[in-house]
């Protein structure tokens, strides 16, 4: 552990912080503001690293890899990792009397970390972190233009509906790159490569279809996670991550039940791993969502005590891209971020969007922002814009549609927003047939892919999370500010 004192008032400060996983929050705000964590236990893991959570006090926060303080003036501190392949880097900032505590500290082999004080934190921010995406040997290819099945199909999704909805963007005209079946297709956690009784087929048959359309096929997984009720698990309970007791731990609750996760450090796992992914690719899946991967790296007892968590989750994404192949374009989702530069292609960077603003209740109750909705969304993946020297930066789905969503314009207008700044992927899970005139104008404003923007200030912020850029503000507050409408972006000049 290292630690350093700031002799500067903790009132003067903002901190910038990322949360450990794609859905653990990011934000910006003032030091002597309270860091929330949520209530519920079963949060923690699916939500967050349980071994390093959000502080939960006033005046302390955690971050994941990269830190930032920042003075009235622009400039302050900046702290990231310089390496990130078998060791999580913990940082906290802790408001200590007239001064500021920083501590770092390793989980797995020493590693260079840079700590600086500079003039400029937005510039030492984006220069750290493209320093260890380069050393990383980060793959950032271009960003490619998504239709997902599942934010609006979710898991009644059909091979109809999929089909359905390629031939209407082909005879639209909509220039999507891949068309991705979500979860839904097949018939559990963990067994993937039987169909599900309700997809209606096997999702096997997409591929030469979809290609005929002219589209990538794509497909989720949950690689590392099986069901109880899974053949997965009837057959192979042994390859579980368990718990102390020598059981296997149940490490999350979705899917209406709990679920356990896979053992990385068996030889056998990484072996089913890699014949998985070959053999999805082997069907005509060359484009993957690997979604849940925080399962690999969480705390638990392990076949092969010798391998810590970050190197048991590396293994395991290893061998998925060793089975997939060198050119498959893989997209990480619930998943440690900077353990996976270098494997994964894209990634995302914040929580699901959904089609409403928010669950306010969740946030502000239970302390919980990492749920689905455009705030959260948004919020978060604003706040690490600076990541796109460590994958594809994937902010999630527009919402392009006024059925079957309560999303306003002012809304759907932040949503465009959001892609525009962050600059990466771009998705979307309208069914097409639902967009009128002005929906598929969005639409395809939305697909239209540009550069990262940069922030212009990290001393002033419309909500908690990065909002001040140079090509537009954003404010997630619930009233105007800075004269814009409340859940609005607008573009500066306009
Ligand atoms: C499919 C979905 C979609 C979506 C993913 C992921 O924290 N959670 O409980 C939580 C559950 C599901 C979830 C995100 C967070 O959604 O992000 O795009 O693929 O799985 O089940």
């Amino acid at each position: 552990m290292s630690e350093r004192f700031l002799p500067i008032s903790p009132a003067d400060l903002h901190v910038l912080v990322s949360g450990y996983q794609s859905w653990s929050e990011a934000e910006l705000r003032p030091l002597t503001d309270r860091q929330s964590v949520p209530l519920m236990p079963w949060r923690h893991q699916q939500g967050h690293d349980p071994a390093f959570l959000p502080s939960g006090e006033a005046g302390v926060w955690r971050s994941h890899t990269l830190i930032a303080l920042i003075r009235p003036d622009g400039g302050g501190w900046v702290g990231c990792a310089l390496d990130a392949a078998s060791t999580f880097t913990h940082w906290e900032a802790r408001a200590a009397g007239d001064g500021v505590r920083v501590t770092c500290t390793l989980e797995g082999p020493p590693v260079e970390v840079a700590w600086e004080e500079t003039p400029d934190v937005i510039g030492s921010v984006e220069r750290l972190s493209a320093e260890l995406g380069r050393r990383m040997n980060a793959r950032t290819p271009a960003p490619l233009r998504v239709w997902c099945s599942w934010y609006s199909y979710y898991r009644n999704v059909t091979l109809d509906a999929v089909l359905e909805n390629a031939r209407l963007a082909r005879e639209l005209d909509l220039p999507f790159d891949v068309f991705q079946v979500d979860d839904g297709f097949q018939a559990d956690l963990g067994d993937w490569l039987e169909p599900g009784a309700h997809f209606g087929g096997h999702v096997q048959d997409l591929p030469a279809r979809l290609a005929e359309l002219g589209f990538t096929p794509g497909l989720w997984l949950a690689p590392f996670l099986a069901a109880p009720t899974s053949r997965l698990f009837r057959d192979h309970p042994d390859w579980m991550l368990r718990g102390e007791d020598g059981r296997p731990l149940p490490v999350g609750h979705n899917w209406g039940g709990p679920y356990f996760a896979l053992d990385t450090t068996r030889p056998e796992v990484l072996a089913w791993l890699r014949d998985l992914a070959r053999t999805v690719r082997g069907w005509g899946f060359p484009y993957l969502k690997l979604d849940f991967l925080f399962g690999a790296a969480l705390p638990g007892v392990r076949h092969d005590p010798g391998v810590g968590r970050a190197r048991a989750y590396r293994n395991a994404l290893a061998a998925l891209r060793e089975g997939a192949g060198p050119d498959a374009f893989l997209l990480g989702c619930g998943a440690p971020l900077a353990a996976s530069i270098g494997w994964v292609d894209a990634m995302r960077t914040g929580p699901d969007v959904a089609p409403f603003w928010e669950e306010e209740s969740r946030r502000l109750w239970l302390g919980d922002a990492t749920g689905p909705g455009a705030r959260n969304a948004v919020h978060t993946s604003l706040s690490r814009w600076y990541q796109h020297a460590w994958y594809q930066p994937d902010p999630d789905v527009m919402i392009a549609r006024r059925e079957l969503s309560l999303l306003g314009h002012t809304e759907r207008h932040m949503l465009l927003g959001l892609l525009e700044t962050v600059g990466g992927l771009r998705a979307s899970s309208d069914p097409l047939a639902l967009l009128d005139r002005e929906g598929l104008d969005l639409l395809r404003a939305s697909l239209n892919v540009s550069p990262p923007d940069r922030p212009r200030t990290l001393t002033r912020s419309f909500g908690g999370a990065v909002t001040h850029f140079t090509r537009g503000t954003f404010n997630l507050l619930d009233v105007p500010a800075g004269g814009i409408p409340p859940r609005g972006y607008r573009e500066r000049g306009a």
